[in-house]
């Protein structure tokens, strides 16, 4: 007797195990008329829809002849936050660029304010309900960075915040210490001195189990290439896994030092050289690309998806949720992105947010696949076959979601129709 049986499914994506580079990213196996069923918690069976017929279940859900896939991976988020910048809008329509804002005083550092002023209750309030939006969109996984204290205690605050949210949420997080992501009020022009800090912050981060990755914007007027080195170093001296904010405005090299370092990713890469390109091609590291960034700051120029792709990477997908500069958590809207702006394929696209997310954050071994023995993080979408998602965009088409095995969001239609009052009858 199993717990799940979905049957009836119309399309059942299986993309392959992973990490996927170049040509492999162009496969994506695809089953019809097909069945999954789930016990404990993981994927118990799969087969034809015929033969599921016999299978005895608790519950039984029909699919109506509609697109599973497995859960969605957000490899890049910054979830917990105090505050919101909609006030910033105005200065971007002015023609204002992104790292001009942050020299001022704003961008990042009007949130590391609004951070440090939030109570640890209210900013876990304020990210549960994010996350609960995030698994209404189909995911399942995904990685939140600290970033918004910039000082022990409010870095320590933020990163307690994703630990009790990994504890108490049914989804899973991966929790990113990003104490070098701009550099505060007080440190100005003492840039290696607050690296120093951050450094000495990496020991207590790691023994209390607070951060398995840790990150730096590596960026003009944030920090170079030489300060991301020595973090990156001190971090993995720890037995942290490394990422980078690399090459995403101006093109310093992140990507290069990313492979050199054997970083898990490389994330952003709208200015990577060719050079970083062919890199990336050789090497380990995943190239997290978050058009839905480049789309905010109404940038022209996208990430070199195809180069990469061609050139043998491995590309993921991220939504890089955050209040300024990607206020988004779909990543059903940044698959269509990819699609319009990058011209990645629906088939590169699916393995973008599923198993090459997963081994962007290192959980290439229990997320993004869907078999056998494998958790089972699902989503029964209400689309007619894969590529229906980035075509149709910036809707939510999820229609129910599982993780491990229970349903975590289900969708319930409007009534708009004819809606019978109390005491009217039907
Ligand atoms: O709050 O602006 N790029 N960090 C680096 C961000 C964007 C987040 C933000
Ligand atoms: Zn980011």
């Amino acid at each position: 007797m199993y717990d799940t049986l979905i049957e009836n499914i119309g399309q059942l994506i299986l993309p392959a195990e992973g990490p996927l580079k170049g040509d492999a990213m162009k496969q994506l196996e695809v089953k019809e008329n097909m069945a999954i069923a789930f016990e404990d918690g993981k994927v118990a069976w799969i087969g034809p829809n015929e033969e599921a017929r016999k299978l005895k279940a608790n519950e039984r859900v029909d699919a109506m002849e509609k697109t599973v896939t497995p859960g969605l991976v957000d490899p890049h988020t910054h979830l917990v936050f105090g505050g919101s910048r909609e006030n910033e809008l105005a200065l971007k329509q002015a023609g204002v660029p992104y790292l001009e804002i942050l020299q001022q005083g704003g961008g990042i550092l009007s949130t590391v304010e609004a951070t440090r002023a939030e109570s640890e209750t209210h900013l876990y309030e304020k990210a549960k309900q994010t996350l609960e939006q995030m698994a209404a969109h189909g995911v399942t996984t995904l990685e939140a960075k600290s970033g918004y204290g910039l000082e022990r205690e409010a870095e320590l605050k933020q990163l307690r915040v994703v630990k009790r949210l990994n504890e108490e949420s049914l989804l899973d997080l991966v929790s990113t210490f990003l104490g070098p992501h701009a550099i505060p009020p007080e440190y100005k022009g003492n840039e290696e001195a607050f690296l120093d800090d951050m450094i000495r912050l990496l020991p207590e981060i790691s023994e209390e189990g607070l951060a398995e990755f840790t990150d730096i914007f590596c960026e003009t007027g944030v920090f170079t290439i030489e300060q991301s080195r020595r973090f990156m170093k001190a971090s993995q001296a720890l037995g942290f896994q490394t990422k980078i904010h690399a090459d995403e405005i101006d093109p310093l090299g992140g990507t290069e030092l990313a492979v050199s370092m054997g970083a898990a990713s490389a994330d952003h890469l709208v200015a990577a050289s060719d050079e970083g390109i062919d890199r990336l091609a050789e090497g380990d590291t995943v190239a997290v690309l978050l058009p839905g960034t480049t789309f905010y700051l109404g940038k022209d120029y996208y990430a070199n998806a195809r180069k990469m792709i061609d050139s043998g990477a491995a590309v993921a997908l991220a939504t890089d949720f955050n209040p300024g500069s990607c206020v988004t958590y779909n990543p059903q809207m940044i698959m269509s992105l990819a699609a319009l702006k990058m011209k990645m394929t629906p088939e590169e696209i699916w393995n973008s947010v599923t198993v090459n997310a997963a081994h962007a954050i290192g959980r290439g071994d229990v997320a993004g696949c869907l078999s056998v023995g494998r958790k089972a993080d699902v989503v029964l979408w209400d689309v007619p076959n894969y590529k229906y998602i980035p075509y149709h965009y910036a809707a939510n088409h999820a229609k129910a979601v599982w993780k491990n095995g229970r349903k975590v969001w289900e969708r319930r239609g409007a009534r708009v129709f004819s809606v019978p009052q109390p005491g009217q009858g039907c």
